[in-house]
């Protein structure tokens, strides 16, 4: 089934923000962008309630009422250990503590249903997923009235070129399994494209001269926390599963069928073996100059 696009988009956001920066630039750009609405936004993976309660704090210094929800803390079946009391890099104490009645919602499966019932009223949404597929396996799971059928993902996710493991396929690789074998109409942002959106300390520095407003300021303040706890440089990984799905038309694609592949030696890895087929498509390549424009220019709105 073709993806449609709409100038007008509704998108339902599953992400693990709160580690690395990308994440978060992504929520940023949502929320100023006024071609999208957010039906809502999912947490996942490690402490999912309080990364919930970060996104809400970002929400509110957007000033806007979207409902976020944690999500699943444990994935379905990982392969690395994860801890569901760790506290992200981008933490202060601005979010709240985690408190009691939020540990609860880390068994809970509110963010898939949620999911769900955000997509049966909204037939046109599609869900952008830039975190380990944790919440869409389940909502695939408990989808018993088939309302997720053909519809539209993005996900940042695998590596379609390389014989590379990747960070969200990894963290749950039963997850992965199950979307990769349902009915969405996938659009796969693969690792070998994301590696190349990696700023210079320039392109760097002038990210941290955009705007100057509340959220503009937290989202320097969450860029300081990360550069003080891992001396990375900025990747924009996500941000480019926003590009392809702004510009997918514009953009080529590869229609794919992926195997899992482990290996005897490092059992913790998986790769993927591609071939030609229908179960995705994945990002074939993208004109860099073009994606930094896009980034710069979707966060200084
Ligand atoms: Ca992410």
């Amino acid at each position: 089934m073709a993806f449609n696009y709409n100038i007008y988009m509704k998108i339902w956001l599953d992400t693990d923000l709160g580690d690395d920066i990308d994440d978060t630039l992504v929520l940023k750009a949502l929320l100023t962008n006024k071609d999208i609405e957010i039906l809502g936004i999912s947490t996942v993976f490690k402490n999912a309630p309080l990364r919930a309660k970060m996104a809400k704090y970002i929400v509110s210094l957007a000033k806007r009422n979207i409902p976020v929800y944690a999500g699943k803390s444990i994935p379905i079946k990982g392969i690395t250990p994860v801890n569901p009391d760790e506290i992200f890099c981008q933490y202060g104490k601005e979010i709240g503590e985690r408190d009691k009645e939020t540990l609860k919602e880390t068994s809970s499966d509110l963010a898939s249903l949620s999911m769900i019932d955000a997509l049966k009223d909204n037939k046109d949404a599609i869900i952008l997923a830039i975190g380990p597929l944790t919440n869409i396996g389940k909502a695939i799971l408990l989808d018993k009235e088939n309302v997720l059928k053909n519809r539209t993902l993005f996900y940042m996710g695998g590596d379609y070129k390389r014989k590379h493991p990747e960070w969200n396929f990894e963290c749950d690789i039963e997850a992965a399994k199950i979307v990769i074998s349902s009915s969405l109409n996938k659009y796969a942002i693969g690792l070998e494209e994301t590696e190349k959106t990696k700023l210079t300390s320039e392109e760097e520095k002038y990210l941290l001269s955009l705007g100057n407003d509340a959220l503009s300021d937290y989202l320097k303040t969450t860029i300081h926390r990360f550069k003080k706890s891992t001396g990375w440089p900025i990747t924009p990984h996500d941000f480019l599963a926003l590009y392809g799905l702004e510009k997918v038309n514009e953009l080529k694609w590869i229609k794919a069928d992926i195997n899992f592949v482990f290996q005897d030696t490092k059992p913790q890895h998986c790769f993927l073996e591609v071939k030609e087929g229908n179960q995705l498509n994945y990002l074939n390549s993208f004109d860099r100059t073009d994606f930094v424009k896009y980034l710069f220019d979707s966060l200084s709105k």
